[in-house]
């Protein structure tokens, strides 16, 4: 069982000044303490233990000072600090005051019980005890204790006290607050570190135990503690090579919010085993910018086996400055270390260097790097201005979402396209807008600021796409225009191409129905293309956006194009069981039409709306549906619906069903109802044939006296 720490332990360093060492300058240092003023060993005028401190020339106003750490002490801890000392002599008004402040990592010294951590102190006859009260501001982690003195101010100073003032409720602190990762050997062992644990108004041990993967390399000297202070010794003794880690907890069953946890980590090397540097990438591509831009490349670094550290250097490096690295060591068995390497031209230029990582014993890793600096003044051409038709390893799926899209980065997603024919500003990848989730392509020639209508031509090519062999041959792709006005010059336009021999280049436009009016502005509808049954279509084709309009302020507008996808056998499909609905009914006789949907691999809810002449004297209703609606909407799987229609004049109406689901085409299908006074209906009356009859808003089909809803469920 250890001495329990008490309350009463001085936390000054030295504040009984019995520790001195001759200084040239000064006399002597006292330790911790920092006075910058000429001082000597009192021996005969003490307080406490064998000497005392004293000011033997006072020049200057200066202080005396010595900073606590308090990382380790609980929030709210109340401390006392005792000063005693006897002025010898003086001459200003104000000789002798304190000086004390707490200090926050974040927010510097803290206005915190400052009229009793700064008063003036009494001058007084003989030995003075000055004892004030302060408290640990939330988050501080350190108090300067100071006394300040005025010129020509000679003093003595003898035992002081900094002390923990007993708390009330129950505490706990652990120090250090971390732990530094241990390397060690197989078979060896290596001290992590001290801990010190201090605890108050606890009456059950605090357990202190290991836990997570790698705690059987690890141990303690103790599982518990009671003490007010009591130090645990964490020790690594690694038997197998590798990275090491576990968790060290200091529980309290009695207050669980006191709980601490530490990480534990180390490295074992085995001295048998060839040291072995492993990096990532093992090449890196040319650094490309314009002189005076920065590019940054990051390299992966992990060493095992390591019995040294991993040095980093960078040679062949004609031009000093133009390539650096950001760290020249890295710890023996590092996991993942950053090596930044910085390419700054700053003239335009071809540059090289490389960059060797090595360690004792090891094969050294290398990295060959060049860059290539353009002059500020020419054209940016970071983007392609060419196309590349390879037509190798054609797809026969090709699903792009657009995925971790960038923020207005330029679109670059491997054996794609990104061709800037004329312009400035190549396709995009944008994550989100204006707090919308977005993750796909964008298209604009918008130059903020600019009024010059250069005619922009940009163009994003899909990979190589394989025509026979695919699932089936629809190309799919959602789409939406933003600032879309009527008039507009500028288009999204789809093509097909086929680069079969690449000296002549196929390019075909095809009608898409991309948005391109005003009313479809921020809208995004689902295409699909159907390429099946085409004889003239390639075995080994492309298809592609083509974003042509002017750019600047005046009239771009933007394109988002998402789901790019060739022969996806989960192909989302609506199908209806009619292509188009007709039907005959009386004036003042309300006549209707059932109809079946079927959606496959749809993933919302289909959505049933009508558009065309005249939309408003149908209306639809599915069997949940009471009252029927221009609107419906049936399940992801499809379901029955039935269109009505109920007017008091003859003539024909038409309108058309517009459904669509995310991802799947849209389809229409056209209605029309002819009302006339004798209608086909009448004779299917008389015949007992069946008919629809629209009761309470639903449609119900009726079979001479019986009544069925439409889905054949008998309603009388
Ligand atoms: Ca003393
Ligand atoms: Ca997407």
């Amino acid at each position: 069982m250890c001495i329990p720490a008490t309350a009463a332990d001085n936390l000054l360093d030295n504040g009984g000044f019995e520790s001195a060492k001759a200084n040239a300058l000064y006399g002597y240092d006292w330790d911790s303490w920092q006075c910058k003023a000429i001082t000597t060993i009192e021996t005969t005028d003490i307080l406490e233990g064998e000497q005392a401190l004293r000011f033997t020339e006072a020049n200057t106003a200066s202080n005396i000072t010595q900073e606590v750490s308090m990382t380790n002490e609980a929030d709210g801890q109340i401390f006392e600090l005792t000063f005693r000392y006897k002025l010898l002599s003086y001459t200003a008004e104000k000789p002798v005051w304190l000086n004390c402040v707490w200090e926050h990592p974040r927010d510097g010294v803290l206005n915190h019980d400052e009229e009793v951590l700064t008063q003036t102190l009494s001058k007084g006859d003989g030995w003075q005890t000055v004892t004030i009260k302060t408290s640990k501001p939330v988050g501080a982690t350190k108090l300067v204790v100071s006394m300040a003195y005025a010129k020509k101010t000679l003093l003595l100073l003898d035992d002081w006290r900094l002390e923990r003032t007993e708390a009330t409720e129950p505490w706990l602190t652990v120090s250090p607050a971390t732990l530094p990762k241990s390397d060690a050997k197989v078979g060896e062992t290596k001290t992590v570190g001290n801990i010190t644990i201090r605890q108050g108004h606890l009456t059950q041990p605090v357990s202190v135990y290991l836990t997570g993967t790698g705690s059987a390399m690890f141990s303690l000297d103790k599982q518990q503690v009671s003490a007010a202070e009591e130090v645990v010794k964490l020790t690594y003794t690694p038997t197998a090579a590798g990275q090491h880690r576990a968790m060290l907890i200091i529980e309290s069953s009695e207050v669980p919010t006191l709980n601490q946890t530490l990480s534990v980590s180390g490295s074992a090397s085995d001295p048998t085993l060839k040291p072995e540097i492993t990096i990532t990438p093992t090449t890196l591509e040319e650094f490309e910018c314009t002189a005076g831009e920065t590019i940054t490349k990051t390299i992966l670094v992990n060493g095992i086996n390591c019995t040294g550290n991993i040095e980093i250097s960078l040679l062949n490096n004609q031009s000093p400055g133009v390539f650096t690295i950001n760290n020249t060591l890295m710890p023996a068995n590092v996991q993942n270390g950053r090596s930044v390497i910085t390419f700054h031209p700053l003239a335009a230029g071809e540059y090289s260097a490389t960059v060797y990582y090595q360690t004792e014993g090891g094969t050294a890793q290398r990295i060959a790097l060049r860059g290539t600096a353009t002059s500020g003044e020419e054209k940016p051409d970071d983007f392609n201005t060419e196309f590349v038709f390879d037509n190798k390893s054609p797809q026969r799926v090709l699903i792009e979402r657009f995925d971790n899209a960038g923020h207005n980065e330029q679109l670059q997603l491997a054996n794609w396209q990104n061709v800037v024919v004329e312009g400035k500003k190549p396709w995009l990848s944008i994550d989100e807008l204006n707090g919308e989730q977005m993750d796909c392509a964008k298209a604009t020639a918008f130059v903020s600021g600019q009024t010059d209508d250069t005619e922009w031509e940009i163009w994003l090519v899909t990979p190589a796409l394989d025509y026979k062999n695919a699932a089936n041959q629809v190309f799919t792709f959602r789409v939406r225009g933003d600032y879309l006005f009527d008039g507009m010059t500028t288009a999204l336009e789809l093509y097909y191409i086929d680069a079969t021999d690449p000296a002549n280049v196929h390019k075909e436009k095809i009608a898409a129905g991309i948005p391109s009016t005003a009313d479809e502005k921020g809208k995004w509808v689902d295409i699909h293309v159907n390429l099946a049954g085409s004889d003239n279509i390639a075995d080994v084709f492309y298809m592609a956006f083509r974003y042509v309009g002017p750019s600047g302020t005046n009239g771009a507008v933007t394109y988002y194009v998402d789901d790019i996808t060739w022969g996806n056998p989960n192909l989302p499909i609506i199908t209806c069981d009619h292509s188009q609905v007709a039907f005959q009914t009386k004036p003042s006789v309300a006549g209707g039409v059932e109809f079946k949907v079927t959606g496959q691999n749809l993933t919302e809810p289909i959505k049933i709306t009508l558009g065309g002449a005249n939309p408003n004297s149908f209306a639809m209703a599915t069997a949940t549906t009471t009252n029927p609606s221009t609107t419906i909407e049936l399940p992801a799987e499809g379901g029955v619906a039935a269109i009505a229609l109920l007017q008091d004049a003859e003539g024909v109406y038409e309108a058309y069903m517009t459904m669509n689901s995310k991802g799947a085409a849209t389809i229409r299908i056209p209605v029309s109802c002819l009302v006339k006074n004798t209608t086909a209906i009448d004779q299917a009356e008389t015949n007992d044939m069946p008919m629809k009859r629209l009761v309470n808003g639903r449609v119900f089909i009726q079979r001479g006296e019986a009544l069925y809803d439409i889905l054949g469920n008998n309603a009388n």
